[in-house]
């Protein structure tokens, strides 16, 4: 290699590992490589050596041009890595920086508070029971002793199905369910969506949570409703509640109540918040359900789960809970 040619490759080399920048990179191709090239006029003066002198010349300067092409390209790819990474960053990339925290989801509040409600129950030896959404006119109605023709039947507005099933209005119809397939004694809750044709405004949604509980056993009694739901309760609010039971009306029960608890979020008023709907396991019902009422009593009670989320978070518009808003979703999000 003649010294001139070495001194070019070199300096070429040099230019292109001196190149900070995309931008100063071109610069040092075209002013080597280009039409009016250090090395493309070296590669064009061929024409002007004998022919004894032109073939390892021409080798040559061959030689120096891949080097130095070579050497742009794994140049150009790194400035290209570090112009990419400065476009993310929107800065020069530093890798001890730390990423990028990755979009975690957390568990729907409804979610969270069935999860809550099911361990509170399992430690009372409650187990978790399911049933099905769409139910047999029998479960949901006739067999929780609300006949076609009682008035019950018009409380709980229902989508009927071309079949003549129902989707369930309420969990109770699970109630049955487990009383046939377990027997008695049994303990069981079931948290569960139901579905009612109603006006859907800030309390009241045509698809709800409830949970159902139901215990039968010998000599069950008001004073085990009141002991299990006061359990409940001073876990769900961390304080010993105070509660009042006043007459409600369902088929179900006998005698039925609405569970009202005084000021249970510490909101500093003298009032009562009706909290659950819950009786004594009417005997018809039991009957249905293959158990013997002069051998068994039982309670039941119908948790409505958003209703609950809503008091314990003060939420003010039901619909916050399908309405699909990230904002609201994410103020859920347990550490
Ligand atoms: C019932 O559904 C009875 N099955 C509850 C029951 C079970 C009573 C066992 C006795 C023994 P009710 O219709 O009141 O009752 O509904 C119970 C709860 O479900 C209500 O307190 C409320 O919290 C919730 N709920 C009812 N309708 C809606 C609705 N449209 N939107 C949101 N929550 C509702």
């Amino acid at each position: 290699m003649s010294p001139d040619l070495a001194q070019l490759r070199a300096e070429a080399l040099a230019a292109i590992d001196a190149a900070e920048n995309l931008d100063a990179l071109k610069g040092a191709e075209s002013q080597y490589l280009g039409k009016k090239g250090a090395l493309t006029a070296l590669l064009r003066s061929l024409g002007t050596l004998s022919a004894e002198e032109r073939p390892a010349f021409g080798k040559a300067v061959n030689d120096a041009k891949v080097d130095v092409t070579t050497r742009l390209e794994a140049r150009e790819e790194k400035l290209s890595g570090v112009a990419l990474a400065d476009a993310l960053e929107g800065g020069p990339f530093d890798p001890t920086e730390p990423g990028i925290p990755p979009l975690v989801g957390n568990l729907h509040p409804i979610t969270q508070v069935t999860h809550e409600l099911v361990d509170i129950f399992e430690g009372m030896g409650f187990s978790q029971c399911d049933g099905p959404e769409v139910e047999f006119e029998w479960f949901n109605f006739d067999a929780l002793n609300i006949p076609a023709s009682h008035p019950a039947r018009d409380t709980q507005d229902t989508f009927w199905l071309d079949d003549g099933n129902c989707l369930r209005t309420h969990t109770s119809p699970t109630q049955l369910r487990a009383m046939l397939k377990l027997g008695a004694p049994l303990r069981v809750i079931v948290p569960g969506r139901c579905f009612r044709n109603e006006a859907v405004d800030a309390t009241h949604e045509h698809t709800f949570y409830q949970m159902e509980g139901l215990m039968v056993d010998r000599d069950i009694s008001v004073a085990h409703l009141i002991y299990v739901m006061k359990t409940l309760l001073r876990e769900i609010l961390g304080k010993d509640p105070k509660i009042r039971l006043r007459p409600g009306f369902f088929p179900f029960v006998e005698p039925g109540f609405e569970l009202d608890v005084h000021d249970p979020f510490d909101s500093g008023e003298d009032k009562w918040l009706e909290i659950l709907p819950c009786g004594m396991v009417h005997p018809e019902v039991l009957r249905f359900g293959g158990i013997d009422p002069e051998e068994w009593t039982g309670f039941a009670f119908g948790l409505g789960l958003q209703r609950l989320a809503m008091l314990r978070y003060g939420i003010t518009d039901i619909r916050d809970f399908t309405g699909g808003d990230r904002r609201f979703l994410r103020q859920f999000r347990r550490a």
